[in-house]
């Protein structure tokens, strides 16, 4: 797909549903008691997996669009599914069902596509056995495919050396069908939507500093879940709106969710012109309207405890920081190497071949900004977050730029060209 310089965005846009709070809210429907009816769910393949996955294993799912609704089976009434689970590209799909299918009455194989197949899943199967998981990788590579026994589960403490709401979820999953307490601590915070959803759904859980705790859970119920829009899928237009030259946007109902949201502290920190209006809180989730303006940005530093809370949105930050003054230094994000792809080489690479001045380092990358940037070939390694970065530093870049891959936005953002283009 092919991209041009373009002039400046206006006017208003609805995002779509927060991926990772549309993935919890059929898993948790589904091992819940009545009905969960789920609003603003977004239909992006990675989610439509986690959907499949469950309607395998014997839950009626009505995807009817604009509403889904979960027909529970309670906490223990998962079926053996007939065939192979495939999670498809989603990594969220991969470790938060091997939490529940640890404890379930039959044994299991999930597998998913080429990338899905290269992400580590150490990092769940370690604390998973020690809760007395029966996990075995039938590649041996700690990789999927991977067959899970369910098996009687014990509480455990957990000291997890990422911070990464995938690992957390899935122990605090299996956690629900432990036989005792189950707690995790992370060195840094990552995005809560897991504790704060079972909360709503009647687990007994809470968190203390970086630590959440679950007690064992007899019954989840049925909620109505209205899904925020995503501040990842946000970002893309948060970013343009601030780097096109005479932009002004409002994007509307996006999370706001304070471990979801380094973005826009980020944004501020480098001169950003960004109002928040409309504040409101949804059963534990807040959102609000984000009112964008075209700014001068600066150059900032950005590292520790706020990396999780921005993780997915890096390569955007990256892109968004060549057209800033100065020097941008992004450091403690090595946990982008195993994303869809390794998103600190492919945002350099990228970013180069461009004419950015970008130096990688082994936890993330500097940038110098202020060079013009000229249209290129860039491949997505059918990285989602990387063709629709791509596709905003095209907005900015001299000639044509062509995206190889481009398609693969329909795993978080099926209508992003579509909104990009009527902005324009
Ligand atoms: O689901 P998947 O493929 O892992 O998706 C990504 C993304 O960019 O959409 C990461 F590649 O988001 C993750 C995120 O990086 C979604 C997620 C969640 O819903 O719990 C948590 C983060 O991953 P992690 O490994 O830090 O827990």
């Amino acid at each position: 797909m092919k991209f041009y310089k373009c002039g400046s965005l206006k006017g208003e846009i609805t995002i779509p549903g927060d991926k990772s709070i549309s993935h919890r809210s059929v898993m948790f429907g589904s091992l819940a008691k009545g009905t969960t009816e789920i609003h603003n769910f977004l239909q992006g393949a990675d989610c439509l997996s986690t959907i499949s996955c469950f309607r395998s294993m014997g839950v009626d799912i009505e995807n009817r669009g604009d509403k889904v609704l979960v027909h529970g089976q309670g906490i223990r009434g998962l079926k053996k599914p007939a065939c192979i689970l495939d999670c498809g590209n989603s990594g969220t799909t991969t470790r938060l069902i091997s939490g529940i299918l640890t404890a379930q009455d039959f044994t299991t194989t999930l597998t998913g596509d080429a990338s899905i197949q290269k992400r580590p899943m150490k990092r769940i199967t370690d604390p998973l056995s020690q809760m007395g998981a029966k996990i075995r990788c039938l590649n041996d590579n700690g990789c999927v495919p991977m067959e899970i026994t369910g098996s009687p589960l014990y509480g455990i403490h957990y000291s997890s050396p990422v911070a990464s709401a995938q690992v957390k979820s899935a122990i605090l999953l299996a956690g629900l069908y432990a036989d005792g307490e189950t707690s995790v601590t992370e060195p840094y915070v990552s995005r809560d939507h897991t504790e704060r959803m079972l909360s709503q759904f009647g687990a007994d859980i809470r968190t203390e500093g970086t630590t959440a705790h679950i007690c064992p859970a007899r019954e989840l119920y049925g909620q109505k879940i209205l899904v925020p829009g995503d501040i990842s899928s946000a970002a893309f237009f948060i970013a343009a709106g601030l780097i096109i030259p005479g932009s002004e946007l409002l994007i509307h109902n996006v999370g706001i969710n304070p471990t979801r949201s380094g973005i826009l502290k980020v944004c501020q920190a480098m001169g950003g012109n960004l109002t928040f209006l409309n504040e409101s809180y949804d059963k534990g989730e807040p959102t609000a309207d984000i009112l964008v303006k075209s700014s001068s940005l600066s150059g900032t530093t950005i590292k520790g405890a706020i990396i999780p809370t921005l993780i997915d949105e890096l390569p955007i930050i990256a892109a968004m920081a060549c057209f800033a003054d100065g020097e941008t230094v992004i450091r403690d994000a090595a946990e982008l190497k195993v994303k869809e792809s390794n998103r600190i080489d492919v945002m350099v690479r990228g970013l180069t071949t461009m004419g950015a001045n970008v130096q990688e380092t082994n936890d993330g990358m500097i940038i110098q900004g202020g060079k013009t940037l000229r249209g290129a070939v860039i491949d997505s390694k059918l990285d989602h977050r990387i063709a629709m970065t791509f596709a905003i530093a095209a907005c900015m870049a001299e000639g044509e730029t062509e995206i190889l891959g481009a398609e693969c936005v329909n795993i978080s953002y099926p209508e992003f060209y579509k909104d990009l283009e009527r902005l324009q």
